[in-house]
């Protein structure tokens, strides 16, 4: 038998955790089986996690990530300086013991992979879970680690960690309420931190974005495309207030049901008031309507760099190779290397099958070419009143997730190319969490723009 985790074994983890957190138990081995692929079902995308293991020799010990667990896509590490491993009893004993991460090794914090259970470290430091373990007499057999890698055991050896054995009769993971949350919360994106130097770095990171040398691509170009009034000019007003320091709106944004936007603009964002132009453009075009938008020819002129800037929509003559302006021979820096959808978070319950359709259109033309694309969740300020007033509890809001997924679906994009955001509208002056929150979505395009020049590259 093993003695469930006790209250005062909680405070203990709750006070090396820090605050207040509330604990709820997601998966349990000796309940939900010992195989990866539950785990994951259970405990992905939850958070902060501690994860706790009881041998057969009645030793505790476990695990604490505030980063949440992924088992889609490819392996992973991730990075958490928060994380560490502890003891809470050796041989029956009661103990406290906690070892934190190495200062070198915080990008090896866990590792995230769909055929393992929750893996702590480099080593990996902690005996973990690989595949499928089935249990011969209510034991369970883990996988070996070495010690020491990644977390500090201040000279424990595995006989004084974990017995030296790998027989357990339990392992549970709990996700991690923090304080911070709003009760009943838990994230449902791994969320970063939201304090000024974490912005200020998120900013420096954007500032010096540099496409690959190789490819001669001194901009990268993004284009936003999406219906009328989601907020692709303010997407742009917006992050080049964060870089002029101050709320402008030098793309006309408004609300009609007619685009306001007519011209193909390729934007550039200074630092400073007269700063350099930083390394990419954002391109905003005219929007879709559900009777007009643009034409699939012309989209296509458009992502190959056919299309001249300030380009004047007109639907009556379309852009063909006769038309002034028309570039016979773009290079790779003329081309778009990534695609914005924009989508407004309230209207994503009630898109228009015709808008949807469009946009459909457009994605095969962007799919045949490989160009990457993401989809700017606007508005979320709109869809939870918490949220009007501070975008950081962005990704603890269920509701947002849900969407998240909603168009993951319509679009059939995975999820992680779903970025919520929430533009400068009624605003007058700058606010941190609505910047973090824009940039977080830019490095992520930009980061896509650079798969994209690494396989044009390759080819
Ligand atoms: N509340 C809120 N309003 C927004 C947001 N983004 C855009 N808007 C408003 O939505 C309207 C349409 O935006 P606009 O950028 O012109 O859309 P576009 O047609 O896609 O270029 C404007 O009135 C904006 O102020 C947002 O994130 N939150
Ligand atoms: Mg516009």
């Amino acid at each position: 038998m093993t003695t469930p985790i006790q209250e005062d074994e909680m405070k203990t983890l709750q006070k090396w955790i820090g605050g207040k957190v509330k604990f709820t138990l997601l998966y349990k081995i000796s309940r939900d089986g010992c195989d990866a692929w539950t785990f994951h079902t259970k405990c992905d995308c939850k958070g902060p996690t501690v994860t706790v293991i009881y041998n057969t020799k009645n030793t505790v010990y476990g695990g604490y990530t505030s980063k949440s667990w992924l088992g889609a896509g490819s392996a992973h590490y991730v990075y958490d300086p928060k994380a560490f491993l502890f003891q809470l009893r050796y041989n029956g004993k009661r103990v406290d013991k906690k070892y934190s991460i190495k200062t070198g090794e915080y990008g090896n914090a866990i590792h995230c992979c769909h055929n393992v259970g929750p893996v702590f470290g480099g080593g990996p430091d902690m005996p973990h879970i690989a595949a499928n373990i089935d249990p011969a007499n209510g034991v369970f057999t883990l996988k070996s680690c070495t010690l020491n890698k990644t977390y500090d055991m201040k000279g424990d050896d595995l006989s004084a960690f974990s017995d030296d054995i790998l027989e357990v009769r339990d392992l549970e993971v709990y996700r991690v309420d923090e304080g911070m949350f709003e009760p009943g919360l838990n994230t449902w994106r791994a969320s970063p931190e939201w304090d000024n130097k974490y912005l200020q770095s998120l900013r420096k990171e954007v500032e010096e974005y540099c496409p690959l040398e190789e490819t001669c691509v001194d901009q990268v170009k993004v284009l936003l495309v999406g219906q009328v009034g989601a907020g692709k000019s303010s997407f742009f007003n917006t992050i080049n207030s964060i870089f002029k320091g101050a709320v402008t709106s030098q793309a006309s944004s408004g609300s009609t049901d007619r685009s306001l936007t007519t011209k193909l603009r390729m934007y550039q964002v200074r630092k400073g008031r007269s700063g350099r132009p930083l390394n990419f453009r954002l391109c905003d075009t005219k929007g879709l309507e559900k009777d007009d938008g643009i034409d699939p020819q012309e989209f296509c002129y458009m992502l190959d760099g056919n299309m001249p800037d300030k380009y004047t929509f007109n639907a009556a003559s379309l852009l063909s190779p006769d038309t002034i302006g028309f570039n016979k021979t773009p290079s790779s820096k003329d081309k778009i290397h990534v695609v914005a959808i924009v989508v407004d978070a309230t209207s994503v319950d009630v898109l228009p099958e015709e808008i949807i359709q469009k946009i459909k259109t457009l994605q095969v033309k962007i799919n045949q070419r490989g160009i990457p694309q993401v989809v700017l969740m606007t508005k979320i300020d709109k869809v939870c009143e918490t949220l009007q007033r501070d975008v950081s509890k962005t990704f603890c809001i269920p509701a947002v997730g849900e969407l998240v997924e909603k168009v993951a679906l319509i679009f059939g994009l995975p999820r992680a190319h779903i970025v919520p955001i929430k533009n400068y509208e009624s605003e007058m002056e700058l606010k941190s969490d609505i910047n973090t929150l824009a940039l977080l979505a830019l490095r992520q395009i930009l980061n896509f723009a650079d798969d994209y020049l690494t396989n044009y590259l390759d080819e």
